[in-house]
């Protein structure tokens, strides 16, 4: 089962970080899914050491989010700077998808050549998903697995062995997804991460968050701002932003007074799902 409320404990994390290393000992290719608004908060800080040299295909998730340009320069970063295959897709809509199963499919040749070469017959080849919570590990894999998807492997019900879903030919993927963890120690990637939706919203502080948003989109996308709020001059300070933007939508108290709370959750809810444009926050000529 996958813990989909994983709290960050260091206890969590120790067992998190074992699962995967169990699961990867099944698997020949692993999917690293990171956030395309974010490629390198949402990675984890060790995932070198935990991936070892296992072959591995990045996807940058969430794309229909992210600056298109920068995701470009990003997919182009982890392969020159990197060394990795790296793909860019849309989990919520499936835009992208048959990229990662082609490529799945030639790295299952390869694979299955270096099998033959040393006298072994061709076997199916098998992935594993892992990412931060939230990354869209359980989209991905649904999307992977279409309607009504076939399940080899273990049967349901017999035992309670590992499930595989068929993607393409020669090719399974794990059911379920590896969880790994952020980075946590640089205050301002605990901001994308709680920006773009990363971090629950009831360990953060929700106000604060908005208004570094704010703040942030006012130095670099005023327009951006100014037209989903028919604002019309932009205040310097962003509390005074998150109060006309409250204004504007009618968040009131009693007293007439702006719930700042209700503007901060409208504002993240919004720029998270993409109402306020395409943001990449990790950015490539700042962050690489
Ligand atoms: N816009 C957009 N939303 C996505 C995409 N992939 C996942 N999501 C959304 O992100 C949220 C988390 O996705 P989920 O698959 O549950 O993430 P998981 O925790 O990694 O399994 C859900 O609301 C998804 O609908 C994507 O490519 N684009
Ligand atoms: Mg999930």
């Amino acid at each position: 089962m996958e813990i989909d409320t994983i709290q960050w404990f260091p206890g969590h994390m120790v067992k998190a970080r074992k699962m995967v290393q169990e699961n990867l000992k099944l698997v020949d290719i692993v999917v690293e899914l990171l956030d395309a608004r974010i490629p390198l908060s949402s990675r984890n800080p060790d995932i070198d050491a935990i991936l070892e040299k296992k072959p591995r295909i990045v996807v940058l998730n969430k794309a229909d989010l992210a600056d298109v340009s920068q995701t470009e320069q990003w997919s182009r970063w982890f392969h020159e700077r990197r060394g990795l295959q790296c793909i860019a897709l849309d989990s919520q809509h499936g835009n992208g998808i048959g990229k990662l199963i082609g490529l799945g499919q030639e790295l299952a040749v390869q694979i299955n050549n270096k099998l033959a070469a040393k006298g072994r017959k061709p076997r199916a080849v098998r992935m594993m998903m892992v990412g931060i919570p939230n990354v869209g590990k359980s989209s991905l894999i649904n999307k992977l697995a279409g309607k009504g998807y076939t399940r080899t492997g273990d049967r349901p019900g017999l035992t309670r062995g590992k499930q595989w879903i068929r993607v393409g030919k020669g090719l399974e993927l794990l059911d379920t997804p590896g969880i790994l963890w952020p980075k946590f120690e640089d205050p301002e990637v605990g901001f994308r991460l709680a920006a773009t939706g990363a971090i629950k919203d009831e360990i953060i502080n929700i106000e604060q968050v908005a208004m570094k948003l704010v703040n942030y989109l006012n130095a670099t996308e005023q327009d951006a701002l100014k037209d989903r709020y028919k604002l019309g001059e932009v205040d310097a300070d962003p509390y005074e932003i998150l109060r006309a933007i409250g204004a504007r939508r009618g968040c009131l108290v009693s007293g007439g007074n702006v719930d700042i709370f209700k503007a901060a959750v409208i504002v993240l809810n919004e720029f998270r799902g993409g109402k306020l444009g395409r943001f990449t926050l990790d950015r490539i000529e700042r962050d690489a």
